[in-house]
């Protein structure tokens, strides 16, 4: 048995924890030493008001935890470091941090995409990186920020979970598998693609890509901390710093090549693992991802709209003074009929910031659906609509990967939400396994325990130990999808007739 005891910081878009883990036999005990809130702020910048990440807050909080972390410890072996994908920070020459990072969910990037696929073909940019097209890939925030001066004096740009590895250990790297989420890197050789990168740089105007830095993969040692932080003996390990890397390489799945995983937080990733990317005419027009994964594996998954939609929802009533408690919403909810309303959760009206029990009421009323009127109804029509786009999402990816899927696990916060993982049996007609909540949290230290030589087996036995140390929940399919198979008629029906992917 080995003592040494690691630390996972883990940003959500909208929480932070810091957990710390110990391998006691096959079997990993957690603890957590830090959760924090994630409030990002619109900031004027000109005529604007930028919704940007409190990064220091962020770092703050992750700081406070590692110390508290580092005393009950005696002293920790590691930390890794995983967030959300695409953002990014940019640093001057004295690694300084220039501004704070600007959320994905800012407007800065509208037309960037447009403009980039203008002097490279989305099809052949689809046939290099593999990557879905989401207004807010890093290459496309990199080209709206093109002339301003703070890209203009960076000498460094690195994504938000490397920057804060940069702040615990000093090494500016670029970990992969968030990497692969930028739009900038070849999936197939898991390095930087010339051919962007070339393409980006004559449309910025300036050398962007010499901003970059080195790629490294998940597992590898990165060093000690920082003598300053007055932790020694603690090693930086780069993890999959993509969360939902970290997530997939935990999902407790016995046979990979038969499961699907959807990671559900913020947002709900529904996908397989693979050995090699797909990079089909079909996938890219679906708008599937490959992501890189840990351990040379590929993910291949669909981004749909995830609990964001009830989080904002919950923040909307907050602030009427209504009912927002989880429980009480699940309880409501379960009590109104199924299907009754169905919105589009990828509908480009529901990503920004807002109101979002009045958007999701006007995309009824304007598709002459039952209105949404209440706590109650509100949270069905968001959790029956998930259900439904998880359904789609499955079939899309099963279908291009051509994978049997016969089970479908749910990690991350949405597994303790039994209607949805409930519904998500019934629409998709497989057996659910829901559980752990905090799989990102627990891929992030077992890769930690991997890269000390302390767990031997790769992926397996990564999965083994997260299976054994976990409370996992079955949910068995229905067996009538009928309502299921109407309200998806509906939906296409209102999409304009032609069935969506
Ligand atoms: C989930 C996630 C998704 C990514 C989105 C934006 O937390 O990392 O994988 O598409 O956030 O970064």
């Amino acid at each position: 048995m080995t003592t040494n005891t690691y630390a996972a910081v883990d940003l959500g878009a909208t929480s932070g924890r810091v957990l710390t883990g110990r391998l006691d036999g096959r079997r990993l005990v957690t603890a957590e030493a830090a959760r924090f809130v994630n409030e990002p702020v619109r900031v004027p910048v000109g005529d604007r008001q930028v919704l940007q990440w409190d990064v220091l807050a962020l770092w703050a909080g992750a700081r406070a935890g590692l110390d508290a972390a580092h005393r009950a410890s005696g002293g920790l072996a590691s930390v890794g470091v995983d967030t959300w994908a695409v953002d990014h920070g940019l640093l001057d020459a004295d690694g300084a941090l220039l501004g704070n990072p600007v959320h994905y969910r800012d407007e800065r990037t509208a037309g960037a995409a447009d403009r980039f696929f203008a002097a490279l073909p989305a099809e052949t940019h689809y046939a290099i990186t593999g990557a879905q097209v989401q207004p807010f890939n890093t290459v496309f925030q990199l080209l709206a920020a093109a002339g301003s001066a703070q890209l203009g004096a960076a000498a460094r740009v690195l994504l938000v979970p490397d920057l804060l590895t940069a702040w615990l250990g000093g090494a500016h790297v670029t970990e992969v598998t968030n990497a692969s989420t930028t739009g900038l890197l070849d999936v197939g050789t898991r390095r930087w693609s010339p051919r962007v990168l070339e393409r980006l740089d004559a449309l910025a105007g300036s050398d962007v890509s010499r901003l970059l830095a080195p790629l490294v993969e998940p597992g590898t040692v990165l060093g000690p901390v920082l003598p300053t932080h007055g932790w020694g003996g603690t090693h930086v390990v780069a993890v999959g710093s993509h969360d939902t890397a970290s997530a997939v390489a935990a999902v407790p799945m016995a046979d990979p090549a038969h499961a699907a995983y959807i990671s559900s937080g913020t947002w709900s990733l529904v996908g397989v693992e693979l050995d090699a990317p797909v990079r089909t005419e079909a996938s890219r027009r679906a708008n599937v991802t490959n992501e890189l994964g840990v351990a040379g594996t590929v993910r291949y998954l669909k981004n749909v709209a995830g609990l964001w939609l009830l989080s904002e929802s919950q923040r909307t009533w907050r602030a009427q003074g209504r009912e927002t408690a989880l429980a009480a919403l699940l309880a409501a909810a379960a009590d109104v009929p199924a299907c009754r309303t169905v919105v589009d959760v990828d509908d480009p009206v529901l990503s920004a910031p807002g109101d979002m029990p009045a958007r999701i009421a006007e995309l009824a009323r304007s598709s002459g659906q039952p209105v949404p009127d209440d706590e109650a109804t509100t949270t069905r029509c968001i959790l029956d609509s998930l259900a439904l786009a998880y359904r789609r999402a499955l079939r899309t990816v099963a279908r291009l990967a051509d994978r049997d899927v016969r089970v479908v696990h749910v990690v991350g916060g949405g597994a303790r939400n039994d209607l949805l993982c409930r519904l998500t049996a019934d629409a998709t007609g497989l057996p659910v396994v829901a559980g752990p909540v905090e799989c990102t949290a627990l891929g992030n230290l077992l890769v930690q325990a991997g890269a000390l030589g302390d767990l031997d087996g790769g992926l397996p036995a990564v999965r083994e130990v997260v299976a054994a140390s976990s409370d996992l929940t079955r949910w068995e399919p229905s067996g009538d999808a009928t309502l299921w198979d109407r309200a998806e008629a509906r939906l296409d029906a209102l999409a304009g007739g032609s069935p969506r992917r």
